[in-house]
């Protein structure tokens, strides 16, 4: 137990109700970090009222994921200590209805991204695969010789660290992460192919957003773009363009014979005059994370994104010009 682990443990046992929130848009290593989370909590120390609020639930059945209170908006109610996980941040958290970022509360971070701001609040982050590893091997350090798998921890923790590691495939997984995975997999195992499956499947109106997104695409030297515009987010609806998003980032973008890396630009569906950019990078031609720091956000090497905030209204044209500004002190 390092001295990070010990303020963390001490937080714990001094609070009476814990909140536990994760990053907008949760994906499948969100999920998993929480609800292992909460699982540690009520497991070892049954005292602590364990609250998890997201927007959304997981788009299939993990352990315990009816253990997430589904909320409209987040805001700060009456806990005593917020546990931020798979975030750096609680400006992660929210989008412009919620007031969590400005509360005075008392905030852990349990992350992995490699962008890390000192934001003054404990931050326990060893660069590992997921944050559902991270979480799982924080509490081993802070429980010792008590920490015990259960089928619940064994399943979320494979279910995180397969999402984020892309099945094993990018340079986050470490010994570490596969000796863990391995413990998890033999106390309780998931199947993968399944998983896998059920996580790239994709409604049948996306088909229609992917293929503008292919004709859209602009390619300069090894580096390629695409974009959703305004009017678009009037004619399609948000689950549609965020699923065609995720099929290109994940199998078009990086793949097409010449190109290296990209990125995505879409409009917010939710809050005005503000946009996402979403980058993808490869091995040895570019880091995509310095670039999205540039602009305001963060992630890793090879996969970030960031969330632009203008004052007014601003056209497609005018952001990616900015996106590409960015990209231009960084290569
Ligand atoms: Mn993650």
């Amino acid at each position: 137990m390092n001295n990070k682990h010990k303020q963390l443990k001490k937080k714990i046992e001094k609070a009476k109700k814990i909140l536990i929130v994760s990053h907008r848009g949760p994906d499948m290593d969100a999920f998993s970090s929480m609800l292992l989370t909460k699982e540690f909590l009520n497991i070892y120390f049954p005292s602590k009222e364990v609250v998890i609020k997201a927007k959304q639930l997981p788009s299939f059945n993990i352990p315990r994921m009816h253990d997430i209170t589904v909320v409209e908006t987040l805001d700060e109610g009456d806990e005593d200590l917020i546990i931020v996980v798979d975030a750096g941040e609680i400006r992660l958290v929210c989008d412009e209805r919620d007031s969590l970022d400005k509360t005075s509360k008392d905030i852990v971070i349990i992350d992995h991204h490699q962008t890390v701001i000192d934001n003054g609040y404990l931050i326990i982050n060893d660069n590992r695969s997921s944050a559902a590893e991270q979480v799982i091997y924080t509490f081993k350090e802070i429980l010792g010789k008590r920490f015990k798998l259960t089928d619940e921890i064994a399943q979320l923790g494979q279910y995180g660290i397969n999402a984020d590691t892309g099945r094993f495939l990018y340079e986050t997984t470490t010994p570490d992460t596969l000796r863990l995975y391995a413990d998890l997999y033999e106390f309780s195992p998931i199947d993968l192919e399944e998983v896998t499956y059920k996580v790239n499947k994709f409604p049948k109106e996306s088909t229609e957003v992917i293929a503008k997104l292919l004709e859209r695409i602009e390619i300069d030297g090894d580096m390629m773009y695409t974009y959703v515009d305004l009017d678009d987010i009037e004619r399609w609806k948000d689950p549609y363009i965020g699923s065609a998003i995720m099929f290109f980032k994940n199998n078009i973008l990086r793949y097409i014979q010449g190109i290296h890396w990209g990125f995505v630009v879409e409009p917010s569906t939710k809050e005005k005059n503000v946009w996402y950019v979403t980058f993808r990078g490869t091995k040895g031609y570019q880091r995509v994370d310095r670039i999205a720091e540039e602009l305001g956000g963060g992630g890793h090497m090879y996969a970030s994104g960031a969330k632009i905030v203008y004052n007014e209204p601003k056209t497609l044209d005018y952001v990616i010009k900015d996106v590409r500004e960015a990209i231009k002190k960084h290569i």
